[in-house]
């Protein structure tokens, strides 16, 4: 495509052919002759010629499809030199503005007189690629310091939370990438070890191995970081900590060495995609691909908290990536066991009121329950879910709901709060009861009594205040 670029400055001109060509054929024109030469001598297409004539822009061929971008430097006569352009038949026509251009030049009744012409700001163009320049040296040194501090430890431990997912394993292998070490001389652990059948799949395909790791060894090690995770997560059993880098809320109460904890990013694996670019290494291709899994999972494919930096970190590792390997590893949310409770659910639960609930009974895993309840929200006609199971003498609670309507967290919490765990989001939430606890509360139930007691608990919460929820439902429209 063809391009003229009407030019001031010199800079301007040797700056614009830099970096246009060779996708665009550009020519320069400036007014000035010796200039002209100069810029020719040097390989630059250029001519001089009177930028306010309309007839220098007939000579230069300019067409509709040129795009004609006129240096704005402040000086008089801008608006002659825009009127010439058009008037010679330009429709593709660009105002560069350089910084001297807030004086004068490029005015509001310029703006107004010509209303096709597109600005282009100078700092606008520099400032994406220069801010990330200059991060990532901040980030460089930030690296660099921990780097030092864990390269003369024998054994170091990188402890993830207690049921390791994607990006806890993905950021993991990260971290022992930048930390320059191999399985034996960085031992990715955590206390329980993965048990969820995709995070196994993962675990297996991309051959992670997390080594169970007690509380009592962690002291056992010279340098120990946690990822995705913050040392109050293992309540006093870590009081001090080497490095932290995480995405969740900053939490008080330890007293790390280094750490990098970015609430507003969409997962670990994005800040430690920053790292490893940061110092320039080679990022495998397992490595890629799990941390490119991770942050699809944790942003649920960019559907929540995501920003810039999570699609910045996705379009980096995309290409290092095997994206059949991550096929396959999503595939394997799906099995049979869970079909089985899937089953059950269906076979022992009901609607009421766009509210499934059901009551599990026994379950072998604790994952079973949130399955069925991320399952179930996906029919037609239901907002909200509310499954429960029993495992391991606890009686677990997963709710969801889509969100614009009353909140999943307050529900776990009102209800369970005095009697066991309970938290969560708008969205999501869950409560962990001890069966005693639930049976000094709420009396000793069975199976069918239990789902009418989760029943009757959902739909007391939604009447509560029925005016707010059925005041933000057109938002589903
Ligand atoms: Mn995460």
């Amino acid at each position: 495509m063809k391009c003229l670029a009407v030019c001031q400055e010199e800079a301007v001109a040797r700056t614009l052919h830099q970096a246009l060509m060779p996708t665009f054929e550009l020519d320069c024109l400036v007014d000035d002759r010796s200039l002209a030469r100069r810029l020719q001598d040097e390989g630059i297409s250029c001519v001089a010629g009177d930028p306010r004539r309309i007839d220098t822009y007939v000579q230069a061929d300019v067409t509709p499809h040129t795009c004609v971008i006129v240096e704005d430097s402040g000086k008089r006569g801008l608006k002659r030199i825009l009127s010439a352009v058009q008037d010679a038949g330009a429709t593709l026509v660009y105002v560069l503005c350089t910084p001297h251009h807030a004086q004068r030049g490029w005015t509001a009744e310029l703006r107004a007189q010509f209303p096709d012409i597109t600005t282009l700001d100078l700092a606008d163009l520099l400032s994406g690629p220069l801010l990330t320049k200059l991060s990532r040296s901040t980030t460089r040194a930030k690296v660099q310091q921990y780097q030092r501090y864990f390269a003369d430890a024998d054994r170091v431990l990188i402890l993830l939370h207690n049921d390791p997912d994607p990006d806890a394993m993905a950021s993991g292998l990260a971290l022992r990438n930048v930390l320059r070490r191999t399985k034996t001389t960085a031992i990715i652990g955590a206390i329980h070890g993965v048990t969820r059948p995709e995070n196994l799949r993962m675990a297996n395909m991309l051959d992670i191995h997390v080594e169970q790791i007690a509380p009592g060894a962690f002291a056992s090690f010279d340098r120990v970081a946690t990822v995705d995770v913050q040392p109050h997560y293992f309540s006093g059993a870590l009081p001090t900590v080497d490095l932290v880098i995480d995405h969740h809320p900053e939490q008080p109460g330890y007293t790390p060495v280094y750490k990098d904890i970015r609430a507003d990013y969409g997962s670990t694996s994005t800040i430690l995609t920053e790292h490893l670019r940061a110092i320039d290494v080679t990022i495998s291709e397992r490595t890629a691909t799990a941390m490119l899994y991770a942050i699809k999972s944790d942003t649920l494919f960019f559907a929540r908290h995501t920003k810039r930096e999570d699609l910045d970190a996705f379009t980096y590792l995309y290409p290092l990536a095997d994206p059949a390997m991550i096929r396959k590893m999503e595939g394997a949310e799906i099995t049979l066991e869970r079909m089985e409770y899937v089953r059950r659910a269906i076979e022992r639960g009901r609607v009421r009121e766009q509210v499934f609930t059901a009551f599990l009974g026994a379950s072998t895993r604790e994952d079973f329950v949130p399955y069925a309840a991320d399952f179930f929200l996906q029919l037609e006609d239901v907002k909200w879910t509310v499954i429960a199971g029993v495992v391991d003498g606890a009686l677990v609670v997963s709710v969801r709901n889509l969100g614009y309507s009353r909140n999943a967290g307050e529900f776990v919490r009102k209800n369970f709060a005095d009697i066991g765990s309970a938290g969560g989001h708008r969205s999501m939430a869950k409560a962990v009861v001890p069966i005693a606890r639930f049976q000094e509360k709420f009396g000793d139930l069975g199976d069918a009594e239990m789902s009418q007691q989760l029943q009757a608990m959902i739909e007391a919460f939604r009447k509560d205040q029925p005016g707010s929820e059925r005041r933000k439902e057109p938002l589903k429209a």
